[in-house]
């Protein structure tokens, strides 16, 4: 069971990913401010267990070693994101030195170890001041990320060349602001679509300002895409599907990639909002040139209208048989190749990164060690699905695993483990699973095989 290295181009990424919420920690030092998913984790009921980041996996100080470990397993290069509160802890106005420091530490010693930095300006940690003052279903919001992205940018730019705007909109609108499940836990459906407008329009105005400051950057957007298919094939759940996917997928893709919002979706949402909120001029501002797509992808969703009483049309489980993660997810790579055709079919030639794949399972250790053959075989036959895409002419060049680390999962707190290397929340130690080892292996093999040739 090892995926065909051949399919995989020479310069093909291979990488890991983390974010800084959920791996930090440290965050009342050196001048960081609360962001939404403090003040969000600290109300009770909203995060299992009670837990926050407060502590995370203590990456703010165990960087360095961190970084090692990387460089132990050989990786080529590293998704991390920058904490707004920390860079300017206002979230607007002067940038913070002692915040930026710590991403320019992180950076110089990426570099040295032959690690390429990429960074992702927004993963869902907008500094709480800034939702004091109306958050994303407002629009100074997207000014605000842009003069935030100018600082950042300025202060890395000559060293990091890989850029994200934002992770995820999809989550950051409708988790945030419609159902209530993540940071800033608000349940207003017409600022939640309203908040999906401006964070691409936050997207827009940073591709322009990474362009300035960054001359020579590859700047993407990263977006979480399904599948979206049928429970049955009856055509009664056609109609769900077709919404469903409208406004998981096509919402945001649309804009972004052709530069107009899907009219359907629209229609859809009508009784919702006007969507006055989008001005004229804002979809140029939007569909700015992009020089990849990255995209996350964990599951399928399957659609069954009216069919579960009470809860969504949504579920992510098949109830045909599939496997499934510790997250409850069917473990469906067939479902990556769907999405992958999706946008080869649909949209004008881009290159792609798959920016984060990965699953959660009850991980143990077990006399200094951890066989997770399960996320073995899940890395395996989504690397397969990938190699398959590529054998079809898609323009696939880097690959991230979710994620390094185990780490804070949002609103499950700690419970699910996504890394390929365990880390015990008691004392912090890091213990490489054995899908670190294979994917390390794998790595080298591709290297070489490149040097063989
Ligand atoms: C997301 C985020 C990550 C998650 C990961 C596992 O997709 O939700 O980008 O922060 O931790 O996806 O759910």
């Amino acid at each position: 069971m090892t995926v065909d290295i051949s399919a995989f181009p020479d310069d093909f990424s291979w990488g890991v990913a983390t974010s800084a919420y959920q791996i930090e920690g440290a965050v009342g030092e050196d001048g960081r401010t609360p962001s939404i998913w403090d003040t969000f984790a600290e109300q009770p009921g909203r995060v299992i267990g009670g837990e926050t980041g407060a502590i995370a996996v203590d990456h703010y100080h165990r960087w360095s070693d961190d970084v090692d470990l990387m460089s132990e397993l050989g990786l080529g290069a590293y998704r991390f994101s920058i904490a707004w509160p920390r860079v300017q802890p206002d979230g607007q106005g002067s940038g913070n030195a002692a915040g930026i420091a710590f991403y320019d530490r992180l950076v110089d010693r990426l570099l040295e170890k032959g690690i390429t930095p990429w960074a992702t300006l927004y993963h869902w940690d907008l500094p709480d001041t800034l939702e004091q003052s109306g958050g994303w279903p407002v629009r100074d919001t997207a000014e605000h990320i842009a003069d935030y992205t100018t600082i950042i940018a300025e202060a890395l730019g000559d060293r990091v060349k890989h850029w994200i705007t934002l992770n995820e909109p999809w989550c950051a609108a409708y988790l945030g602001y419609a159902s209530g499940i993540h940071a800033p836990g608000r349940t207003e459906p017409a600022a939640s679509v309203a908040a999906s407008h401006h964070l691409m329009l936050g997207h827009g105005l940073a591709v322009d300002r990474l362009r300035a400051a960054v001359p020579d950057a590859q700047v993407g957007v990263t977006l979480n895409l399904y599948p979206v298919s049928p429970v049955d094939d009856s055509g009664r759940h056609d109609d769900a599907v077709r919404r469903i996917d409208g406004l998981m997928n096509r919402w945001f893709l649309d804009p972004i990639l052709k530069g107009s919002y899907p009219k359907d979706v629209l229609a859809d949402i009508a009784p919702v909002t006007d969507a006055s909120f989008i001005l004229d001029g804002d979809p140029e501002l939007i569909a700015q040139p992009l020089d990849f797509l990255g995209i996350n992808y964990y599951t399928r969703h399957v659609v069954g209208a009216g069919l579960w009483p009470g809860s969504s049309d949504v579920r992510f489980e098949s109830e045909n048989g599939l496997e499934r993660t510790a997250s409850g997810w069917d473990i469906d790579p067939q479902g990556l190749v769907d999405v992958l055709s999706r946008v080869q079919r649909d949209y004008a030639p881009i290159p792609v990164y798959l920016t984060e794949n990965g699953a959660a399972f009850d991980d143990e250790v077990v006399d200094g060690v951890v066989h997770d053959a399960d996320r073995i075989s899940f890395l395996n036959d989504h690397l397969e699905s990938i190699a398959t895409m590529r054998q079809q002419g898609m323009d696939i060049r880097g690959y991230f695993a979710w994620s390094l680390l185990d780490n804070y999962e949002w609103a499950e707190g700690y419970a699910k483990r996504f890394g390929i290397v365990h880390v015990d929340y008691e004392t912090q130690v890091r213990t490489p699973k054995d899908s670190a080892r294979w994917y390390s292996d794998l790595i080298r093999a591709h290297r070489a095989a490149i040097l063989a040739t």
